[in-house]
């Protein structure tokens, strides 16, 4: 009976222990897979100021991490701002993944992964523009995010 005792303790420690480290490998920011939406805040876009650029309603910036659209110009910096004007629009809920390691630029704009909901699904933005060819990779270290793998 001792024996069936210890058995049942053991097996209930080891489930304890799966518990945690699936729970730990869940929870942790640095698990999380490249290209799996991870959203930390949800914000309502107030206007699209460029293309990598969004103001939101309450007054937060946002700049949008590992890209550069070209400053807004007739010419290809339009491609990226109507890109995200078209996803974007006044009033529409975004998700935020913000940078961990470097979360306020000095303008004092909060540097995210943005998320749009599209079709059901969260959308990585800046890695559309990169895709899309509308906006460069803008990779400056330390960032929770490099650009480069969005693609690997
Ligand atoms: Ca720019
Ligand atoms: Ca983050």
């Amino acid at each position: 009976m001792k024996k069936v005792f210890m058995i049942l303790a053991c097996g209930v420690v080891v489930l304890v222990c799966v518990a945690l480290i699936v729970g730990y490998s869940t929870s942790s920011p640095a698990q999380h897979l490249q290209g799996q939406p991870h959203i930390e805040q949800i914000a309502t876009v107030d206007y699209v100021v460029d293309g990598d650029t969004i103001n939101l309603q309450g007054g937060e910036k946002v700049r949008l991490v590992g890209v550069d659209a070209p400053e807004t110009s007739p010419s290809e910096g339009s491609k990226a701002r109507e890109f995200i004007e078209n996803f974007c629009p006044p009033g529409v809920v975004i998700g935020l993944d913000v940078d961990d390691l470097n979360q306020i630029d000095r303008y004092g704009r909060t540097i995210a992964v943005v998320y749009a909901k599209i079709e059901g699904f969260w959308v990585n933005l800046n890695a559309e523009l990169l895709r899309r060819g509308y906006a460069k990779i803008m990779f400056i270290p330390p960032s929770e995010f490099n650009p480069y793998k969005w693609f690997a």
